[in-house]
C-alpha cells in the first residue's frame, strides 16, 4: 500500500469545480459534422492517457486504443462501416429501433469517418495473457471499457474537441483492418476533431435531475 495523494478541497471549490465541469459537459453533443483542420497528436495522446486512468476489473485495464490519421486507412474503414450500415438501415433494423433513431436523423452515409482528422478505435480485451503463457479471463471488461470511454469523451470535451461515439454494427471488420489479435473486440469508433464551422446537432433534451435521481436519506 502507498499513501493516497488526493488533497481535500474547501467546500466552495468543490461546488465551483463541480459547476464548471457540469457546464463543460452539458455543452457536449455527439457531432457528425467535422472540420478537416489538423489537431496535434499530443492532444489525442493526452486524452487517451486520461482514459487509461479509469478504474477496471482487477486493474487489468482491458483496453487498447488505436489512433488513426492516415487518410487511406480512414477511407477503407469508412467503406467497410458504410457497407455494414447500409445493411443495418435497409434490412436489419427493427421498427422499434428505427423509431428512436428517427429524431437523430442518422443514415448509412458516414462522412465523419473521413472528414475528422483523427479516428480513435477502442478495443475491449476479453482475455489477458498470464505470466505462465496461458490466456485467462478479464473481469467486468464491458463496464471497465465503458468507464474508460466516458473519461476519454470527457477529456476531449474538456480540451474543446468534438467526438462521435459511433458504433457501426457489426464492427468485427476493425480487428482485421487494424491487425488486432482475436481476444480484442472493437467497441467504439470515435471520430475526433474540431466541429465544422456550421456544424448542426439534433435538438435533443437531456433528462432533468429529478427524472434520473432517486434519493433515500
Ligand atoms: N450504428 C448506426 C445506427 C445508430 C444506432 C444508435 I443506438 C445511435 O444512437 C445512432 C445510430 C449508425 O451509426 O448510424
Amino acid at each position: 500500500m502507498v499513501p493516497y495523494s488526493m488533497s481535500k478541497k474547501p467546500i466552495e471549490s468543490m461546488q465551483a469545480d463541480g459547476e464548471a465541469f457540469f457546464a463543460t459537459m452539458n455543452k457536449r453533443r455527439s457531432v457528425r459534422h467535422f472540420s478537416k483542420q489538423h489537431v496535434p497528436q499530443h492532444l489525442l495522446e493526452l486524452a487517451i492517457q486520461t482514459a487509461g486512468t479509469a478504474p477496471s476489473g482487477a486493474n487489468l485495464q482491458p483496453w487498447t486504443y488505436v489512433l488513426i490519421s492516415n487518410q487511406d486507412m480512414k477511407s477503407v474503414i469508412r467503406a467497410a462501416a458504410e457497407e455494414e450500415e447500409r445493411k443495418t438501415y435497409a434490412e436489419r433494423m427493427p421498427e422499434a429501433w428505427a423509431e428512436v433513431l428517427e429524431p437523430l436523423g442518422t443514415d448509412d452515409i458516414k462522412e465523419h469517418i473521413t472528414d475528422a482528422p483523427w479516428l480513435i478505435v477502442m478495443f475491449r480485451h476479453s482475455q489477458r495473457l498470464r505470466a505462465n503463457g496461458e490466456f485467462g479471463p478479464t473481469y467486468y471488461s464491458h463496464e471497465s471499457c465503458g468507464i474508460s470511454a466516458g473519461m476519454l469523451i470527457a477529456a476531449l470535451q474538456n480540451m474543446g474537441l468534438a467526438t462521435l461515439t459511433h458504433t457501426p454494427s457489426p464492427m468485427g471488420f476493425l480487428r482485421d483492418l487494424l491487425g488486432r489479435p482475436p481476444h480484442e473486440h472493437a467497441m467504439l469508433l470515435m471520430p475526433v476533431g474540431y466541429p465544422a464551422d456550421h456544424a448542426e446537432v439534433p435538438n435533443i433534451m437531456k433528462k432533468s435531475l429529478s427524472d434520473i435521481l432517486v434519493v433515500h436519506s
